[in-house]
């Protein structure tokens, strides 16, 4: 029988096999939360879980890691000792050299490592090449800056039970180093707010030799039941002593040697006084973290970091994702402090919330809570850095100046993305371009998925579908748009293939524990995956992406990296096998966090080096990643449902990235498995384009729907939407050069902007977009004429699109409607925002239009103020001084003025060909939400700018029906790049 398909025979066969390889290799329709494992099943979980609950549980419990007083030494800001940690009734003890480093930036850091395995003292088994030393360079991959020893830092107090060293800011902080047992109480202005092995849970599992047990004799007379050994082992586990897992240990039907035997780091941090902690992404849950140990509402399993392809995610859960930044914050009303856990390894974080119970009369309501965590890990070193805050601000430029902040983007990068898995062929493309512009859609970039190359042989096109990539490049640069094209870190074994042979023949690929280039199963078959934590391997990964290497190519093709936890699909849940080589002879156990920040970098630095001379910022986005990689590109959060929990989840997720340092991030709009109905696609549209990464994406059997299609009145719908975006990417943009500057989040938490408000902690659904003032609150469930948000002050809100006067109090909700047309989108008084109000087809045609200014006046009905960061949006100019950064401030409601926010003079800012052109670039409108009523009879308002003065006409719209005052200044005619003022008394 025949039956008329769409699919040409190809593709049936692609999508058959790509189902085949699902059902194989990968949960294909939920994620099977068996196949990750439980903290029960990751044996240096289980053993530091028991640890903890031997110590807490017994109340003669002592932390047997002590500092040997007479091995301390302070100088230049640095506390340096041994500790020495007790293993067994004899007194025999292990050293464990520790350090204490106080950074000029207020920021302290712990380090603990251990000397056996430091001086390679130790014996592998299995006749291992891994290296013998606890892996230690997780540093040169992550930190940047910042590491200077504050000078200052000085010795308060000492004497043989404890160190006290006061540093920081006007030494405002201190560390209260305490020997025996060991433990550090960082103080704020006298009163504690971190402590680290308080409860005594820090536990170094230190080398040893294994000891080969003889064969179970049979049992004589008088000797004990395998009941009563049974009895005896138990009462080991609490000392940590639970052996199963020591040597090997297997998971899934893939057995992991361990040929350092077991070298967990545990370590309890608890929050002194703060009910709430947040970041650790990536996890699909609300921003504000929760307890762990069980009990009502709470999780049963700690968070995990362990990078992985979790295929069809579940949400509200402590299960690992595809990216891990061990980044943690507490934030009370008025006070914030973080820590920073500097570990590669799989980890382990569990979390408890208690009332300060020390005070009798402290239990009732109001009494304040603390939160206790516990943090575990694999292998490496202990490395932690303690932020005193006290702000939530200080906290992202600490963690900032440290791991590096969000490249500057490209523009393009921060407009609307289309793609799916997959655009069947080069026409397809060309056609959804010409459909775009047809329906008034702006949009940027369109994508490439895994089927546009040769046999998932990536750096190659499928010849039958692809023919022409080049003149596909060429048309999508008519309207000045771009390519993106996947590159995976799998590549595909074969012989006859030059990337191929390359690879294995120069060595470039992760080594199995043998030694030997390590095969696995992925896309394209039987798979190595290049190395990227190697140079070498680095070099010719660059090379592969010349212009006339990858054919086809051109200078607007940017890149894709998936699959880079890395995604395995036989090994060891979903990824390599631990005991895997990587350059330097580390242990895959010891890098795996890193795995994908080392591609992504790669293929950053791969697309920056494409030809000589030509520097422009790369794009590339990643899945995986870890604390860094803000510094090489974008990321998403992976494989989400087109179901509305997931739209709603996306929003606490992509807040979470803002606040841990990676804030350039995106959910895939309308959801990647399934198929929304019209009006989720509609609302992920409108949320996604408050995302700092703005996708839509869908899965290869789902529907196509590329948003035109959705028909009326979705379609208009979601085109406003996507306008929205565009006419406000001169703010989002400032957002974004602001991240770069100094790492603030690009959409900020209630918590970030408004620190004092108690209420606002924990709201996860709402947030500001930048400077802008602009609080928006998705809807992300079905049917919703109208919704609650939380106001964070005493400000006037106006309505965005009607200028209505929202009333409002502070600290409370106020319900807005929100029929599916609307998005909840307020201006928060007292706030000066850019737009470009000219529809275009892309940024790039947006580039030499005219600038709207919005002012919101504030509650005092006279001021606002607002700044707009240009640039030329592509190059690295910028860094030379090339670009523009204006402050605006309306003073008295008497004038607006505009100045180099930097207070730059104008020799100081480099006059190249943009510059020029931007001198043609002006101010067209400027409106004044919240006029005041004196205005009423102003028909025009002087500007005056350049030495000269001419008038440009004011129209007065005076309040009425709940909507304020407005005012239009036309044709203001100032330009964007120079000083001016607007007269308005
Ligand atoms: O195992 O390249 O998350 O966005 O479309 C699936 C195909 C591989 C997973 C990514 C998804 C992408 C898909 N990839």
């Amino acid at each position: 029988m025949l039956v008329a398909s769409p699919l040409s025979g190809k593709w049936t066969a692609y999508i058959c096999l790509a189902t085949i390889l699902c059902t194989l290799f990968t949960p294909a329709v939920s994620v099977k939360e068996h196949d990750f494992k439980k903290c029960q099943q990751s044996g240096f979980c289980k053993r530091n879980r028991a640890f903890a609950d031997h110590a807490i549980g017994s109340s003669a419990w002592k932390s047997p890691y002590n500092i040997l007083p007479e091995s301390g030494s302070f100088k230049d800001g640095q506390f340096q000792a041994s500790i020495l940690k007790t293993i067994d009734d004899d007194g025999n003890t292990i050293r464990l050299p520790i350090t204490v480093s106080f950074l000029e930036s207020g920021t302290a850091r712990v380090t603990v490592d251990e000397e056996k395995r430091q001086k390679g003292e130790i014996e592998l088994r299995h006749d291992s090449k891994a290296r013998k030393e606890r892996y230690n360079e997780a540093e040169q991959w992550v930190i940047v800056d910042g590491l200077a020893l504050d000078k200052e830092a000085k010795v308060a107090y000492e004497d043989k039970s404890q160190i006290t060293v006061k540093y920081g800011p006007s030494s405002k902080f201190e560390a209260v180093i305490n020997f025996s047992p060991f433990g550090v109480d960082f103080k704020r202005d006298g009163s504690s707010q971190i402590k680290f092995n308080d409860r005594g849970l820090l536990n170094v599992e230190h080398w040893r030799p294994k000891i080969e047990k003889p064969a179970e004799p049979e049992k004589k007379e008088g000797e004990e039941t395998v009941e009563e050994k049974k009895e005896e082992e138990k009462k080991e586990e609490p000392k940590g002593e639970d052996e199963s897992t020591w040597w090997d240990e297997s998971f899934g039907g893939n057995t992991d040697t361990k040929p350092r035997g077991p070298e967990s780091l545990g370590l309890d941090i608890s929050f002194v006084g703060y009910e709430h902690v947040y970041g650790i992404p990536s996890h699909a849950g609300p921003l504000a973290l929760k307890n762990t140990r069980g009990g009502e509402g709470n999780y049963e399993e700690p968070y995990r970091l362990y990078n992985a392809d979790v295929f069809e995610y579940i949400l509200d859960s402590p299960m690992t994702l595809y990216g891990a930044i061990p980044f943690m914050q507490a934030h009370r009303k008025d006070s914030s402090v973080g820590v920073f856990w500097l570990n590669a390894a799989e980890t382990w974080i569990d979390i408890t919330t208690h009332k300060d119970s020390k005070n009798p009369l402290s239990l009732g309501i109001g009494a304040k809570k603390s939160t206790q965590t516990h943090w575990i890990s694999e292998s490496g070193l202990l490395d932690v850095f303690v932020f005193l805050g006290p702000t939530p601000q200080d906290l992202t430029r600490k963690y900032g100046e440290l791991t590096g902040t969000t490249a500057m983007p490209q523009e393009f990068a921060i407009g609307y993305h289309q793609c799916r898995w997959n655009y069947v062929s080069d026409e397809d493309v060309k056609d959804v371009d010409r459909k775009m512009d047809k329906f008034k859609m702006p949009y940027d970039v369109i994508w490439l998925d895994i089927e546009y190359t040769e046999e998932k042989k990536y750096f190659t096109w499928d010849a039958h579908s692809f023919p022409d990539p080049i003149g596909m490049g060429k048309q999508l640069d008519l309207h000045g748009r771009k390519l993106v094209t996947i590159i995976d870190p799998h590549i595909k074994n074969v012989d006859n293939w030059q990337v191929s042979k390359e690879l294995k023949e120069k060595g470039f690929a992760v080594k199995n524990k043998e030694g030997n280039t390590f095969d696995g199963w992925c896309w394209p078959g039987s798979s190595n995956w290049i190395d990227a934590f190697s140079p070498a391997a680095r070099e010719w990964w660059a090379s592969l992406f010349k212009y006339d290497a990858f054919k086809g190519t051109l200078t607007n093709t940017w890149i894709w990296n998936d699959m880079n936890e890395p995604s395995v699909f036989n090994g060891p849940e979903t990824t390599m096998p631990k005991d895997n080589l990587h350059y330097g002879n580390w242990e895959h156990r010891d890098v795996h966090n890193l795995n994908g920040m080392t591609f992504h970098n790669a293929t950053h630095h791969a697309v920056k080096s494409r030809k000589p001379g030509e520097l422009q910022r790369p794009f590339v986005l990643t899945r995986s990643f870890f604390s860094g990689s803000q510094r090489v590109g974008a990321m998403w959060t992976g494989d989400n449902q087109a179901a509305w929990d997931h739209l709603q989840a996306s929003i606490p997720m992509v807040l979470s990235q803002g606040i841990s340092g990676f804030p350039f991030s995106g959910a895939d709009v309308g959801g990647f498995f399934g198929n929304p109905e019209k009006d989720l696609q509609t609302r992920w549209y409108q949320a996604g384009a408050f995302y700092p990464f703005f996708r839509g994406h869908a899965h290869i059997d789902a529907r196509r729907r590329e948003p035109y299609l959705a028909g009326e009145p979705y379609t208009s719908i979601i085109a406003a939407a996507l306008r929205l975006r565009y006419s406000l990417l001169p703010s989002w943009y400032t957002a974004f050069h602001q991240a770069y500057v100094d790492g603030t989040p690009i959409v900020k938490p209630m918590f970030y902007t408004h620190p004092s408000e108690e209420s606002g902690l924990t709201i996860d659904d709402q947030f500001f977009v930048g400077n802008t003032g602009l609080l928006v609150k998705p809807v992300t469930d079905q049917n919703r004429d109208s919704i609650d948000i939380w106001i964070p002050d005493d400000e006037v809100y106006y309505d965005y699109f009607t200028y209505d006067i929202i009333p409002t109090t502070k600290g409370k909700k106020v319900t807005l409607d929100s029929p599916l047309h609307k998005i909840p989108l307020l201006m928060q008084g007292g706030r000066i925002f850019a737009r470009r109000d000219r529809p275009r087809r892309s940024s790039a045609l947006m580039r030499w239009d005219d600038y709207t200014l919005v002012v919101t006046i504030g509650r005092d009905g006279k001021s606002a103020e607002g700044d707009l960061y240009v640039d030329d949006g592509e190059s690295y100019d910028f860094e030379k001084g090339q670009y523009i950064h204006r402050k605006f401030i309306l003073d008295g409601a008497q004038k607006i003025s505009s100045t180099d926010s930097e207070g730059r003079g104008v020799k100081s800012i480099q006059q190249g060909e943009w510059m020029k052109k931007m001198q043609s670039v002006f101010v067209d409108k400027i409106v004044v939400v919240g006029a005041p009523g004196s205005w009423v009879n102003k028909k025009e308002v002087a500007v005056e700018s350049d030495g000269r003065s001419w008038s440009a006409s004011l129209e007065y719209s005076p309040a009425a029906n709940g909507r304020a005052a407005f005012a239009v200044i036309k044709k203001v005619g100032a330009r964007i790049g120079a000083d001016w003022n607007v007269v308005l008394a």
